[in-house]
C-alpha cells in the first residue's frame, strides 16, 4: 500500500472527513499545535510564556539558539504515535535522528507529564512552562539536542547518522516492542545511516521488536536540498523496496489532509507489524519480512513563518534554525513572532493556568506506555545481572611461568560460550565479520549468527535468530550495541585494533553520554561498553602495515576518566579476569587488547586475579631484586611486549648477573595515571615504591610510545622512563621482525638497558654489541627463510 498526499493549499480548518473521526482529528491537531507553540516558545521566549501581554523585547532571549525546522515533524510524528499507543496500547519507543529538535522533544514530554516528573520545579502549568522556555539553550539550563536529560531518549542528539543503527539494538530481544525511528533526510546522506537500512536482516520477527523507520522528507538539511528529497520519488521508492521495507508514503503541507493520512500510514504499518510478527510467531517463519516503513514529505519549518524580509523560509532550508532572527532589534520580527505563535491558539491548548488542556489527555498514553517514560529509554532501570560461569573452570593450566602456552582468545571464547548459555535473553556478541578469526568461535556452539535473509547449504551456523550480530560494518556493531546496552542489556564487541577506529567519533559520543549520565540521577547506570580487540598491531602476520594501528587506546583515553577504562591482560588468565570483570561493570568503555595467537601462559587463575585486582604488579618469579633496590625496572604491558621483556629479562641474568632487575606487568593502563586523574590511578607513593625515584626504567609498551609518557608525566620518576612500543613501523612480515622493526625487540631492549643504568656502557660493551649482531641475524635469518630464526620461535621462559 502507498499513501500518497500531494502538496496542496494550507488550510487550518479540521478537515470534516477523513480517516479520523472529528474527535481524533481535533485532538491529534491539539497535540501538535501544543507542541509547536512549546516548541517556539522555548526557542525564543524567556517570560509571558502564555502570551498573556503583546509580546515585548523583554520577553525574548539575548541569544536565540535552536532548531525550529525538523520540529514540527516530529512533533507531528509524536502526536501520531500517542493515538496509536493509546489505541492500541502499544509498548513504543522514539528515537529521534534529527536531535537537533530538541525543543520538540522536551515540549512533547512536558505535555506528557514526564518532564515535570523528573524535574518537579519545572511544573505542569503556566509557572513550569515559563522555566520549561527559559532553560532551553540558556546558561545554566538544558542543552539544545536531544540530550540524556531528555526523558525517554537514548540517542544523543548532535552527531548525525545513528539514529536507526540504535533502533535496531533497542529492539533486539524486546518482542513486545516497536521502536518508531525517525531519520532526516539529510542524516540518511551519512555513510553510517546509508549503512542501516541493512539493519533488518539481522532482526527476527520471532523473538526481536519491530523498529519503524520514518524518513523525514523535509527536503533540506542546514544549507541544501538533500538528495533523497530531490531524486525522483520512484527511485526513492524502489531504493526502500531493494533494501526490504514497504515504503508508505505521506505527503503534502495542508495540516488537515496529513493528518488523516499519517494517521491512515501509521495504523497500516503497525497493522502490518502485528500482522508479521504474528505470523512468524505462529508458525516459526523467521525468515525476512517486508517491513513496512514511513516516507514523510512535509515542509521544513511547516506552520512557521512563510516569508521572512521578502525572502521565503517555511519550505526551503532557511527554517533550519531560527526562522525570525532579528526579533529583538525588530519590531516587525517581533510582531510576527507573536503572530506565529498565537497561530496556535495557545488559549485553548492551556487554559487560564498554563496547564496542558483536559482534551490533550486523551493522547496522553498512561504511566509507562508514554515514550517519555518507557522504561526501556532508561535502560538501568531494567538492567538485570549477568549469569558469569566461574573464570576457574576454563583457566589455563600453568604448571610454572611459561610452561604452557594457549590462544588467550580462544579460551575466552569458551568462557563466552557459557556466557552466552546462561543469559539467553540479554547477552550479544558483535562483531564485523571476526568473531571466529578472533577466535571467538565457541559461543557458536550454543547460538547462531543471526541472519533473516537467504541461507544456502554450507553457510556456518547461520540462522534467522541468533546471538552472534556479524555484519560488516564497525558502525552497525557499535550503534547495535549502544542501543541495546542503552535499553537495559549486556554486550560485547570484538573487532580488529586497526579498524576499530571506524567508530572513533560514535566512541566519543557514547563516552559523553556516559558522563553526562552519571551526573543525572533518575538516569540508572547501564552496563559497560566492552571492546575485544583481538586482531592487534603486533600480530597481522598475514595482512600488514593496513591492518596496523594501535592508536584507539590513545583516542579512548582522551575522554573523561570517570567513564573509560583500558586493559592489556599478557595472557590468557588475566584475559579471563579482565573480561569477568569487564562484563560486570557499568558506565564504562572498557577496552581490552589482548592477543589471539599462542603465547606463554605466565600466571595462575589465582595470580592473574590477584594482578588483575592490583592493576599492575611486580613479578617475583621474574625479578632478582628481592629485598633491595632494582638498579633498572623493566616494565611491560601488552602480550607482545611482555614477551619480549622477559626474553630481555633472562638474557640481562644470565649475562649481568649482578644486575639487580624488576620486572613489573601491567594489565590496567590507568593505574598509570595519578590518582588525582583516574580513579584508578595509583597513589605517588605506590607508583615510586614500584618504579622507584631515580632508577632507569625501560617500558616496553603494546601501543604508541607517547601515551605511557602522557600518564606518567606527573611521576617523580618520568625522567628516567624510557618506552618502546610501536613507532609506525609495519608490513607483512614475521612477529619477531615487526618486534625488531619497532625496537621492542628483546635484544633492543637489552640494549637500552646497558644504555640507560649508569656504569654499564663501557663494562656491557660487548654483549650490546651481541645484542646488534643478534638482531643482524634473526633480520637475515626471516629473509633467507621466511620465518623468525628457532631461537626466537622456540623461546621459553627458563624453567
Ligand atoms: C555527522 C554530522 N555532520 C554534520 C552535522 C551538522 N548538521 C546539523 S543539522 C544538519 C542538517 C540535518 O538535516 P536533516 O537530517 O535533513 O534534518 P532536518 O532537516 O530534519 O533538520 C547538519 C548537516 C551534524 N550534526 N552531524
Ligand atoms: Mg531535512
Amino acid at each position: 500500500m502507498t499513501v500518497t498526499v500531494r502538496a496542496g493549499e494550507r488550510s487550518d480548518s479540521a478537515s470534516r472527513s477523513g480517516y479520523l473521526n472529528d474527535e481524533e482529528y481535533a485532538t491529534v491537531d491539539a497535540w501538535w499545535r501544543a507542541a509547536n507553540y512549546l516548541t517556539v516558545g522555548q526557542i525564543y521566549l524567556m517570560a509571558n510564556p502564555l502570551l498573556r501581554e503583546s509580546l515585548t523585547t523583554q520577553d525574548i532571549k539575548p541569544r536565540l539558539l535552536g532548531h525550529w525546522g525538523t520540529s514540527p515533524g516530529l512533533n507531528l510524528l509524536w502526536a501520531h504515535l500517542n493515538r496509536a499507543i493509546v489505541a492500541r496500547d502499544l509498548n513504543a519507543i522514539f528515537v529521534t535522528g534529527p536531535g537537533h529538535g530538541g525543543p520538540a522533544i522536551v515540549a512533547n514530554t512536558w505535555l506528557e507529564g514526564t518532564y515535570s516528573e523528573v524535574y518537579p520545579s519545572i511544573s505542569r502549568d503556566e509557572a513550569g512552562m515559563a522555566k520549561l522556555f527559559r532553560q532551553f539553550s540558556f546558561p545554566g539550563g538544558i542543552p539544545s539536542h536531544v540530550a540524556p536529560e531528555v526523558p525517554g531518549s537514548i540517542h544523543e542528539g548532535g552527531e548525525l547518522g545513528y539514529s536507526l543503527m540504535h533502533a535496531y539494538g533497542a529492539a533486539f530481544d524486546n518482542p513486545d516492542l516497536v521502536v518508531a525511528c525517525v531519520v532526516g533526510d539529510g542524516e540518511a546522506e551519512t555513510g553510517p545511516l546509508s549503512g542501516s537500512w541493512l539493519s533488518n536482516v539481522f532482526l527476527s520477527p520471532i523473538t526481536d521488536g519491530a523498529v519503524l523507520p520514518i524518513l523525514h522528507l523535509n527536503g533540506y538539511k542546514i544549507a541544501n536540498p538533500t538528495v533523497l528529497s530531490r531524486i525522483p520519488d520512484t527511485d526513492l521508492m524502489s531504493m526502500m523496496h531493494g533494501f526490504g521495507y514497504r515504503p508508505i508514503e505521506v505527503s503534502g503541507d495542508d495540516p488537515a489532509r496529513v493528518h488523516h493520512e499519517m494517521a491512515q500510514a501509521l495504523d497500516a504499518a503497525l497493522d502490518d507489524i502485528a500482522a508479521i510478527q504474528q505470523h512468524a510467531r505462529a508458525t516459526g517463519d523467521g525468515s525476512r519480512p517486508r517491513w513496512p516503513m514511513i516516507v514523510l514529505r512535509t515542509p521544513k519549518g511547516w506552520t512557521g513563518p512563510r516569508e521572512v524580509d521578502g525572502v521565503p523560509v517555511e519550505g526551503t532550508f532557511r527554517a533550519h534554525q531560527v526562522p525570525l532572527a532579528a526579533v529583538r532589534e525588530n519590531p516587525a520580527h517581533l510582531g510576527m513572532l507573536e503572530q506565529w505563535m498565537r497561530s496556535y491558539r495557545p488559549e485553548e491548548l492551556f487554559g487560564s493556568f498554563g496547564v496542558p488542556d483536559k482534551s490533550l489527555d486523551v493522547l496522553k498514553p498512561s504511566g509507562e506506555r508514554r515514550m517519555s517514560a518507557n522504561p526501556h529509554t532508561n535502560g538501568g532501570q531494567i538492567l538485570r545481572d549477568l549469569v558469569l560461569p566461574d573464570i576457574e573452570e576454563h583457566a589455563a593450566v600453568v604448571p610454572q611461568p611459561g610452561g604452557s602456552q594457549i590462544e588467550a582468545a580462544r579460551q575466552a571464547g569458551q568462557w563466552l560460550r557459557e556466557v552466552m548459555r546462561a543469559n539467553p535473553d540479554r547477552f550479544r556478541l558483535f562483531a564485523p565479520d571476526e568473531a571466529n578469526s578472533n577466535r571467538l568461535g565457541a559461543v557458536l556452539e550454543v547460538t547462531d549468527r543471526v541472519f533473516t535473509a537467504d541461507i544456502v547449504p554450507g553457510d556456518d551456523h547461520l540462522a534467522p535468530q541468533g546471538r552472534v550480530v556479524e555484519v560488516l560494518s564497525e558502525h552497525l556493531c557499535q550503534g547495535f550495541l549502544e542501543g541495546y546496552l542503552l535499553t537495559g542489556r549486556h554486550g560485547l564487541l570484538t573487532s580488529y585494533e586497526a579498524f576499530i577506529h571506524v567508530v572513533d567519533s560514535m566512541v566519543n559520543q557514547h563516552a559523553k553520554w556516559l558522563k553526562v549520565t552519571n551526573g543525572i540521577p533518575w538516569r540508572r547506570p547501564i552496563a559497560s561498553l566492552t571492546y575485544l580487540l583481538s586482531s592487534h598491531v603486533w600480530r597481522q602476520d598475514h595482512n600488514g602495515f593496513s591492518h596496523q594501528d594501535p592508536g584507539f587506546i590513545d583516542h579512548v583515553v582522551n575522554k573523561k576518566a570517570a567513564v573509560v577504562r583500558v586493559y592489556l591482560p599478557p595472557d590468557a588468565n588475566t584475559l579471563l579476569s579482565t573480561l569477568d570483570h569487564c562484563l560486570r561493570s557499568r558506565q564504562y568503555l572498557n577496552v581490552i587488547v589482548a592477543g589471539k595467537q599462542a603465547a606463554p601462559n605466565w600466571l595462575t587463575m589465582e595470580q592473574a586475579k590477584l594482578h588483575c585486582r592490583r592493576g599492575l604488579g611486580i613479578w617475583p618469579w621474574a625479578s632478582n631484586d628481592a629485598g633491595s633496590e632494582p638498579d633498572v625496572v623493566l616494565a611491560c604491558a601488552g602480550d607482545v611486549p611482555t614477551m619480549e621483556v622477559l626474553a630481555a629479562t633472562e638474557i640481562l641474568r644470565e649475562r649481568l648477573p649482578q644486575l639487580k632487575i624488576r620486572v613489573v606487568n601491567v594489565v590496567d593502563l590507568m593505574r598509570l595515571q595519578p590518582d588525582s586523574e583516574h580513579p584508578h590511578g595509583l597513589p605517588d607513593d605506590q607508583f615510586d615504591a614500584i618504579f622507584t625515584r631515580d632508577k632507569p626504567v625501560v617500558f616496553a609498551y603494546h601501543g604508541y610510545p607517547w601515551l605511557i609518557h602522557r600518564l606518567t608525566y606527573r611521576r617523580a620518576n618520568h625522567s628516567n622512563l624510557h618506552v618502546r612500543g610501536y613507532k609506525e613501523e609495519g608490513t607483512t612480515t614475521t612477529p619477531f621482525d615487526m618486534v625488531m622493526l619497532n625496537d621492542l625487540d628483546r635484544f633492543h631492549l637489552v640494549i637500552d638497558v646497558i644504555d640507560r643504568v649508569p656504569g654499564l656502557s663501557v663494562s656491557a660493551a660487548t654483549l650490546r654489541q651481541e645484542m646488534v649482531d643478534a638482531r643482524q641475524r634473526c633480520r637475515d635469518h626471516t629473509r633467507a627463510t621466511g620465518e623468525d630464526a628457532p631461537e626466537i620461535r622456540n623461546w621459553k621462559w627458563p624453567s
